[in-house]
């Protein structure tokens, strides 16, 4: 099965996002594999964003990561990347499609609510980053033989 890491950002811990986030992701059918509340430390943040470091919105990107505590998240199912990515909608909440995460509860590109890996690649690697391997559950679900063919 597939995973990916996901973030609710500090301003979705804020604005009490992180139930009905988790609700969204749970009812698609991908299993919760690991969870954790936590203030990212700097170094984390740079690991995180490295693609990013030079640009000119980094500097506030990463205030905004460390303003307050993210919700960590790892999610296991078939194309469980691509689907998150998609559940998310795109990175401007303004252009993100209605029915999404950030096109339902998001306004601007850097309030955007929430964090999810673009590819299996990134997932492993920030994956990585954020949890040690015994954070994560390695379980079966109940509803597994009915939501696979
Ligand atoms: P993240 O990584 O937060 O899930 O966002 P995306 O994967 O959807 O988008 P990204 O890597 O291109 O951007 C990372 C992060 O930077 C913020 N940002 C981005 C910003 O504040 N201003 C900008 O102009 C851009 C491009 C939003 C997401």
């Amino acid at each position: 099965m597939d995973r990916t890491f996901v973030m609710v950002k500090p301003d979705g811990v804020q604005r009490g996002l992180v139930g009905e986030i988790v609700s969204r992701f749970e009812a698609k059918g991908l299993k919760l594999a690991g969870a954790k509340l936590e203030l990212l430390p700097e170094e984390r943040v740079v690991e995180q964003y490295r693609e990013h470091l030079q640009k000119p919105f980094f500097p506030g990107l990463a205030a905004y990561i460390m303003s307050g505590p993210c919700f960590l998240t790892v999610w296991e199912g078939k194309g469980a990347v691509a689907v998150v990515r998609s559940m998310i909608g795109a990175t401007n909440p303004a252009e993100a499609a209605p029915g999404s995460i950030r096109g339902d509860f998001a306004l601007d590109i850097g309030r955007n609510v929430i964090h999810a890996s673009d590819s299996p690649e990134s997932a492993a690697r920030e994956l990585g980053i954020h949890f040690a391997s015994g954070e994560l559950a390695d379980y079966s679900k109940i509803d597994e033989p009915v939501l696979y063919e």
